[in-house]
């Protein structure tokens, strides 16, 4: 861990951070960027399969009209159990905690993080938060859903609403030391030569990604801080039995978690920024318009969050200006389709399996976006809100967008990541089957929302039923689909051939370093002399 101790003499060809140290106490204590992201990693999939199982169960009540859990609480109990955990300690931190864990020092041409401990000590928060989320959701549980909506939470829940929301507080500092590392590193640990306009897409999406997290996050914060002393000192902040305002609540809470869905969606599109460009062999199109796109989003998805209130009892007129307010997001979003697009066109375009990941984000989240502007004209939105419209919308841009991006940003930079190849064809089979079960999964949902079925019932009218179950049986085959990876990607850890420096041919500093790297990244400082994305790249490859 210690840093660039050179090795004379004694060839040591298979040297990287995988091989320095491997103590239990090596990984516990480390301050090495790769092997935290490596620790968040393990972490992080233990949630994606508790909200997984979680949601299994959900579907599986949703078979039979008259629900099959004992009852209507634990049932409410599971949704919250799987909002919770899969918005909080799933969606929020994925991709930037590992993959931006990982890459950020490697494409700034950077030892490590601008604060290496402080990065370790965001993990420790993360798993400690997690840990007390999980008592929480188990040992009482808790039935207001994962946005906490007073008087509920305040007053009538049974749950363990105080210990949920302490730990979500508890892991909001550890977003905001994970955003102030990269803001930092970005501006202060870049290459010689590479400017911002010279960043790799990736990077400038989790710039804005940490934006949003430093500023909104606080927010949050003190919201759920107040939530909780309500709660314990029944001070009248957000209930109106004691004199507080219920949206109140609604403001403060959206006005994080509608900047916060953005954090769930631009690390995506950062990562597929960097895919579509390799796989079709071609300079991304329009690097500034999708560089300042993500800027755009950043800064207006904190005008927005109103949006999520058009039936709560605001006035028609601010209502009127959070509705046309929500269709200037598309315009930024759409931008960057259109570059994906454009940078495909005419192109050389391999369908490996990270490729296929990617092009599977574009439908499915162009599809979210699109319902996104359904729900965001008011009118429409009086129809369809608390209904499974806006349950299949969201799915489509933070499952069918963020976790495809996730699994995409995976699938690419796996072999810098281990040092091995995963089986291609395993790769191909799996994202086939995401995309099948994914959209068997919420078009349904689209439909029964628009035919009228409201979200968070356990049980629902006959007329619904055959819906609901081709719905449960796509989740089914999502379910295989996610555990396919798992197996065949652990299975390439101890079998998968060694991977080359660049075996996908791809650009952009880190696939310059071997596979995996060395603790400390680059043996020389690399020197940046031109734009990112100078595709085709010439650099050789060889897979052993
Ligand atoms: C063009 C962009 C988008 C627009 C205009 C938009 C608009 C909306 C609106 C108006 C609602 C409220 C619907 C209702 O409750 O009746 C909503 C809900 C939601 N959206 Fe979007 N959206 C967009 C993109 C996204 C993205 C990118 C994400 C996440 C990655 C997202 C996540 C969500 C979530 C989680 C909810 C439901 C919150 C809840 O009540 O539990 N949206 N969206
Ligand atoms: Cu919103």
């Amino acid at each position: 861990m210690k840093g660039a101790a050179v090795t004379v003499g004694i060839a040591a060809p298979q040297e990287s951070y995988l091989t320095d140290g491997t103590t239990l106490k090596s990984w516990l204590f480390t301050t090495d960027h790769k092997r935290i992201s490596l620790l968040y990693l393990a972490t992080i999939t233990f949630f994606f399969f508790i909200g997984g199982f979680a949601a299994a169960l959900i579907r599986y009540n949703l078979i039979l009209p008259e629900g099959v859990l004992d009852s209507p609480e634990t049932y409410n109990k599971l949704f919250s159990l799987h909002g919770v955990v899969m918005v909080w300690f799933f969606l929020v931190p994925a991709v930037p905690v590992t993959l931006g864990n990982f890459l950020v020092p490697l494409m700034l041409g950077a030892r490590d993080l601008a604060f290496p401990r402080l990065n370790l000590l965001s993990w420790y928060l993360f798993v400690l938060a997690g840990l007390v989320a999980l008592y929480a959701l188990v040992a009482g549980g808790v039935d207001t859903g994962w946005t906490f909506y007073t008087p509920l939470s305040s007053f009538y829940s049974n749950g363990h609403v105080v210990a949920t929301v302490v730990a979500i507080f508890i892991a909001g500092f550890s977003s905001i030391a994970t955003g102030l590392n990269f803001i930092i590193s970005i501006h202060k640990l870049r290459a010689p030569g590479m400017t911002f306009y010279r960043m790799p897409v990736f990077l400038w999406s989790l710039y804005a990604t940490s934006v949003i997290l430093v500023l909104a996050t606080p927010v949050l914060a003190m919201t759920l801080l107040l939530l909780a002393f309500e709660r314990i000192f029944r001070i009248g902040v957000f209930d109106p039995a004691i004199g507080g305002d219920p949206l109140l609540f609604q403001h403060l809470f959206w006005f994080y978690s509608h900047p916060a869905v953005y954090v769930m969606i631009l690390p995506g599109f950062g990562v597929i920024s960097e895919i579509i460009p390799a796989f079709s062999s071609k300079q991304l199109f329009g690097y500034k318009f999708v560089v300042w796109a993500s800027i755009a989003i950043a800064v207006i998805s904190f005008l927005v969050w109103g949006h999520h209130m058009f039936v709560a009892g605001t006035s028609l007129y601010s209502a009127l200006v959070f509705s046309i307010l929500s269709y200037m997001v598309a315009v930024p979003s759409a931008i960057k389709v259109f570059n994906w697009i454009g940078t495909m066109h005419k192109g050389w375009i391999r369908f490996d399996a990270p490729m296929l990941y990617a092009i599977g984000f574009i439908g499915l989240f162009t599809i979210g976006g699109l319902t996104g502007l359904f729900v965001a004209a008011l009118a429409a939105d009086v129809h369809l809100t608390q209904t499974y419209f806006v349950v299949a919308h969201f799915h489509y841009v933070m499952v069918g967008g963020m976790v495809s991006a996730f699994f995409a940003g995976l699938h690419f930079w796996w072999p810098k990541i281990t040092g091995r190849l995963y089986p291609e064809i395993w790769g191909r089979v799996a994202a086939l089957i995401i995309f099948i079960g994914f959209n068997l999964t919420f078009a349904p949902q689209f439909l029964l929302g628009y035919l009228g079925m409201p979200r968070r019932y356990h049980s629902y009218a006959a007329e619904f039923q055959v819906l609901n179950v081709l719905s449960s049986a796509g989740a089914t085959i999502l379910a295989v689909g996610y555990l396919l990876p798992l197996a065949y990607l652990g299975w390439s850890l101890f079998y998968g051939r060694r991977a080359a420096a660049n075996p996908w041919r791809a650009t952009g500093l880190e696939w310059t370093t071997p596979s995996p790297p060395p603790t400390e990244n680059f043996s020389t400082t690399p020197v940046v002399t031109g734009p990112p994305y100078q595709y085709p790249c010439t650099e050789a490859v060889r897979n052993e």
